[in-house]
């Protein structure tokens, strides 16, 4: 089967704050799929991170559409803010948060939105196969949810051959995310293992040594290019 085009999510908590048009603008001119949107609430995880606001700013500065990360308890009460905003397609949320995650699902979907799951390191595929006919997206996460910068949980990474391997075999259509810590020494095995959107993050384009983000967006471009 042919390699599909693997798609990058940047992490935009990881952003350069005082320069986010900068950011947006080369996001852009590169060509990027999505901005991934780490929500957290303090609760579920125990960090805070990016609102609605921010999200609005993202909307105004580029056409790139968002991917929505909830770690938050109870999504179906937040909800509503991140489908109205005009750039969101994709809302994923971590089941387990919610009491009835088909409803959110289906509600996500009837919102005009592309409903995904994440899942949690210690979490099986047997306990969420109910749920994969449904979504969008499976985001596989690849260090426990609440912070970047921590390192891979290696078992997470057989997660994503089960899911592409579960979907290949049922005909199912859900898309393969990878985040947490997608390093450039991790991205060819996680590909290899089956993901296809890569949430990018201080682990490779947004690394703290210096590196302009141009440069690192064309050594992402040419390892990308180096898989296929
Ligand atoms: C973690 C969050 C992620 C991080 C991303 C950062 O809870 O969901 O999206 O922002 O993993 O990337 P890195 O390369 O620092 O792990
Ligand atoms: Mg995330």
């Amino acid at each position: 089967m042919p390699m599909p085009k693997i798609k990058l999510s940047p992490s935009m908590m990881c952003a350069d704050f005082l320069h986010l048009q900068g950011e947006l603008d080369l996001f852009t001119e590169f060509g990027i799929d999505w901005l991934h949107i780490d929500v957290m609430d303090g609760h579920y995880v125990p960090n805070f991170t990016l609102g609605v606001d921010i999200c609005q700013s993202f909307v105004k500065g580029c056409k790139i559409p968002l991917d929505i990360h909830l770690m938050v308890e109870r999504p179906d009460l937040h909800v509503d803010p991140f489908l109205k905003l005009p750039g969101t397609r994709r809302i994923s949320f971590h089941p387990e948060t919610v009491r009835q995650p088909v409803r959110l699902i289906s509600y996500i979907r009837e919102q005009g939105g592309e409903p995904g799951i994440c899942i949690d390191p210690s979490h099986p595929i047997e306990m969420w196969r109910h749920l994969l006919p449904l979504v969008d997206q499976v985001m596989v996460m690849t260090v426990n949810p609440g912070y970047a910068g921590q390192k891979l949980i290696p078992f997470c990474v057989d997660k994503l051959t089960e899911y592409r391997t579960y979907r290949d075999t049922h005909g199912l259509r859900y898309d393969i995310e990878v985040d947490g810590n997608v390093s450039w020494e991790n991205i060819p095995p996680m590909v290899t293992a089956g993901a296809e959107i890569l949430v990018a993050g201080t682990s490779s384009i947004f690394c703290k040594k210096g590196t302009p983000r141009g440069e690192s967006l064309q050594r992402m471009q040419a390892l990308l290019a180096g898989l296929k």
